[in-house]
């Protein structure tokens, strides 16, 4: 069997790459719909050997789709989520705006694929950085719970999409050459500069996508009262977050139980060579699947800690590789429902 997929969102840095993932894991496409907004609609982009139109994403665009991608920020999700669900395909949303909601799972495939099942049309991709830490930490916590988390994250550009990462190159580009650098997307300086998360702060201090992890990580887990705390940062890398994680659990675990289970944990790979000092960094981690895990650690301070450090992908992992992974499960669990119109998508 085969489905009609849309990507919502086509022209972005995710979109581009949910592409060029259904090419590379051969996903059972009877037809491939890209949607963007009015401003792209007509240019072409490449999928396998043929350079497929966008189309500015329209009342109807839904009524012939299975499963629709969506990457096209989060009022663009609420403004077609309605439609979507009544043509009858599923969105799987990469955007925060159903991520909360009750009634929408939020699905990590290595975490939680259960959830998936309970889906009534929306399936939400929960935040980047909350998806490689969850894929990392879960494995764990699986063993022996874990009583609290701590988090640091060293976010990329590509977190704010591909015109930031434009914006990285460039602004380095003009240091070198003497020129100041000129702050678009970001509020501040990227180039050769680290600042705290650029989202919306609230009463407590905390920036959203701070809130996001701690949220995110409990109805994942499926622990309401976990307790979780993150500072996040945004560094100049152009591709892959990475976090320091600090875990305590109610016992000490055992460190090479530790590196044992995350050794052979569903997309992870070990990064640990203590003799060079090579640990998981984002240039490694750029283009891969697997989240890159190393320097996991007794916690001097503490002797149920454990530290960690990680290096993921955010577009891939932390955004369009675990879409792709999603509709993957849909379609082994038999979860999505049919589309109104038979039809004709281009493959
Ligand atoms: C960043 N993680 O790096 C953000 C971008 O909730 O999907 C993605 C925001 C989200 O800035």
């Amino acid at each position: 069997q085969s489905y009609r997929v849309a990507i919502l969102g086509a022209t972005g840095a995710v979109g581009t790459e949910l592409l060029t993932l259904l090419a590379e894991r051969s996903f059972p496409l009877s037809g491939l719909k890209l949607l963007a907004s009015a401003k792209s609609a007509g240019q072409r982009l490449p999928f396998q050997d043929e350079a497929l139109p966008i189309e500015a994403v329209h009342d109807q665009a839904f009524d012939d789709v299975d499963i629709v991608l969506a990457s096209a920020g989060g009022s663009v999700s609420k403004a077609w989520a309605t439609k979507i669900v009544e043509a009858g395909a599923v969105m799987i949303d990469n955007s925060s705006a159903f991520r909360m909601d009750p009634t929408v799972p939020l699905v990590v495939p290595e975490v939680n694929p259960e959830a998936a099942a309970a889906h009534q049309g929306i399936i939400a991709n929960p935040n980047c950085t909350t998806i490689l830490m969850n894929v990392a930490v879960y494995p764990l916590h699986q063993v022996q719970p874990v009583r609290r988390i701590v988090a640091a994250s060293y976010q990329s550009s590509s977190g704010a999409g591909a015109r930031a990462m434009e914006e990285l190159k460039n602004q380095a580009q003009a240091i070198l050459n003497g020129q100041a650098p000129r702050p678009e997307i970001f509020p501040h300086p990227i180039a050769f500069n680290v600042f705290p998360h650029n989202s919306a702060l609230n009463d407590l201090g905390y920036c959203e996508e701070e809130m996001k992890m701690v949220n995110e990580t409990r109805k994942i887990f499926g622990v309401p009262d976990l307790r979780i705390t993150a500072t996040c940062v945004r560094v100049p890398v152009l591709r892959a977050h990475s976090e320091a994680v600090n875990l305590d659990f109610d016992a000490p675990f055992d460190v090479e139980q530790a590196r044992e289970i995350l050794g052979q944990a569903p997309g992870v790979k070990l990064v640990e060579d203590w003799k060079t000092n090579h640990f998981p960094m984002p240039i490694e981690a750029s283009g891969q699947d697997a989240v890159l895990v190393g320097r996991i650690r007794q916690d001097i301070s503490n002797p149920t800690g454990l530290e960690l450090w990680l290096s993921g992908d955010q577009i891939r992992k932390g955004a369009a590789l675990n879409a792709v992974q999603i509709a993957e499960l849909l379609v082994q669990q038999n979860l999505i429902r049919s589309a109104k119109q038979p039809v004709s998508v281009q493959a």
